[in-house]
């Protein structure tokens, strides 16, 4: 209940600011053009200039529209509050109905009564409406899942499509449009300052303001699987219980066609590295991270180890998100090389249904390494050439850094690394599919870490 009070507050609050900006719009814009009117006219008399009157007609004809122009700017920024409101007010009353059915406590409420509002980034990118329109065609229950747009930039066009997908979706804009400082060095990263402003304004928005548990991130590059939803909601009570995760991930960064097995679906992951791109976290994290939330490059940031503090995320076999591109941006190449292969998930998996308790870190760590470590060891040129005696799961060594580069480009894995992590890396090991056999690139068993100077 506290919730509705305070943002109701907060966009009365807004409501009436607008109105006063409409009141003092209007007079004081007026006085000049009836002053302008007033010496025409009041001249001579009689003496009507014409051409005077042609102007005086024309200013009270756009004087007239201007002022239609702001009424219905507020009568449809009231229908919005309108929609608003409701919207909340259905969602705690589910809430309320939840714990009623459940009959007390937390328990039944964070278990059925969960809402995870999906948090869109957007600026500038009137292709957002792709991405909109997959959020809302694969939500299950738009008050389970309300959808938020974060718009920063100020780009009419955008804002234009954003606002036709209201009231199924809600529009917040990051209101500090102030010019970034940025170091004279950096001046070509200004993007990433911008893109760490908005995130740091949005994630306390859902958090502090709104007062949500949890929030699901996307950006408006990203397709979706249609079971995106199904997958977070299923993983939710993970990310809950295991202190040892901070968040789950839609995506896999070697997700291409050849190297995850399309029989696979339903297979996930824990990773040391934070991939991003459609994800999810907890309140407690934003509490953490807020205060010393940097300026820019927020993502190779969160990955030191300061911040990650050897937690890990869940990632599938198969990606849930794809990027569709984006225009513009300097990752234009990577979008080519790499980006673009990513294969999407197209089977719907009911993780919702599934016993996941076997990714807690407890449950996994011994069959994982156990996994690995018995794993046959194989050459590349071995398993490129089909030459593995038996089904099942075969290893890769690699004993150093150069090793490791070599081999994964020969496999076209990712070969970058962020504080010394490898992409999908868990306790040092790659898992990916080879021609659908589970295939481990892993360092020797007596592995002490990952090296802050791999890079
Ligand atoms: C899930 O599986 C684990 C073993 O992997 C088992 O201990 C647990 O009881 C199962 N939970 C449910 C709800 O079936
Ligand atoms: C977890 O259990 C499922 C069966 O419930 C199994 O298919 C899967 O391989 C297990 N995952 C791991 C990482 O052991
Ligand atoms: C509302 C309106 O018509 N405003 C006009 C007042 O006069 C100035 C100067 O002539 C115009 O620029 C405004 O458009």
């Amino acid at each position: 209940m506290m919730r509705i009070k305070r943002t109701s507050y907060c966009f009365i609050a807004t409501f009436i600011l607008s109105w006063i900006f409409l009141l003092y719009f209007t007079f004081a814009n007026r006085p000049v053009n009836v002053t302008v009117a007033g010496n025409g006219g009041g001249g001579g008399g009689v003496v009507v200039d014409l051409g005077n009157e042609g102007i005086i007609d024309n200013n009270l004809q756009k004087l007239e529209e201007g002022i239609d122009r702001e009424f219905k700017r507020n009568k449809d920024m009231l229908n919005n509050l309108h929609r608003y409101l409701d919207s909340r007010k259905r969602v705690a009353e589910k809430e309320e109905m939840m714990v009623v059915v459940d009959g007390n406590g937390n328990g039944g409420k964070a278990k059925k009564g969960i809402v995870i509002p999906v948090l869109v980034f957007a600026c500038n990118r009137v292709s957002v409406s792709r991405c909109l329109d997959q959020l809302i065609q694969y939500r299950p229950d738009p008050d389970q899942f309300p959808i938020i747009v974060s718009q920063d930039c100020e780009h009419p066009e955008t804002t234009e499509v954003i606002n036709r997908y209201v009231p199924q979706v809600s529009l917040i804009r990051q209101p500090d449009q102030k010019e970034i400082e940025v170091p004279p060095k950096e001046k070509k990263f200004k993007g990433y300052f911008k893109i760490a402003r908005h995130y740091g304004w949005a994630l306390s928005e859902i958090f502090f303001n709104f007062n949500f548990d949890a929030v699901i991130i996307v950006e408006d590059d990203l397709d979706i699987a249609p079971d995106f939803f199904e997958y977070f909601l299923g993983t939710y009570p993970l990310l809950q219980k295991d202190p040892t995760l901070w968040c789950i991930s839609a995506w896999n960064d070697n997700g291409k066609t050849g190297l995850i097995d399309p029989k696979a679906a339903d297979v996930l992951y824990r990773t040391d590295f934070f991939p991003g791109l459609g994800w999810m976290m907890l309140k407690s994290l934003w509490t953490e991270l807020q205060p010393k939330w940097p300026k820019s490059y927020w993502d190779d940031w969160i990955r030191q180890p300061q911040q990650r503090k050897e937690r890990a995320c869940i990632r599938p076999e198969i990606s849930r998100t794809r990027t569709f591109g984006k225009i513009g941006v300097s990752n234009g190449l990577f979008f080519e090389k790499h980006l673009k292969y990513i294969k999407l998930n197209e089977q719907f998996v009911p993780f919702t249904k599934t016993n996941l308790s076997n990714l807690t870190r407890d449950a996994y760590d011994d069959q994982f390494m156990r996994k690995v470590y018995q794993s046959p060891v194989v050459s590349y040129q071995e398993l490129k050439e089909g030459r593995v005696a038996r089904d099942g799961p075969v290893r890769i060594v690699y004993y150093n850094k150069d090793a490791f580069k070599r081999t994964a480009k020969l496999l076209g894995l990712m070969d970058d690394f962020r504080s010394g992590v490898p992409r999908t890396a868990y306790r040092g090991v790659i898992s990916f599919s080879y021609k659908e056999r589970p295939v481990f690139l892993a360092p020797n068993l007596n592995w002490k870490g990952y090296d802050l100077g791999w890079s």
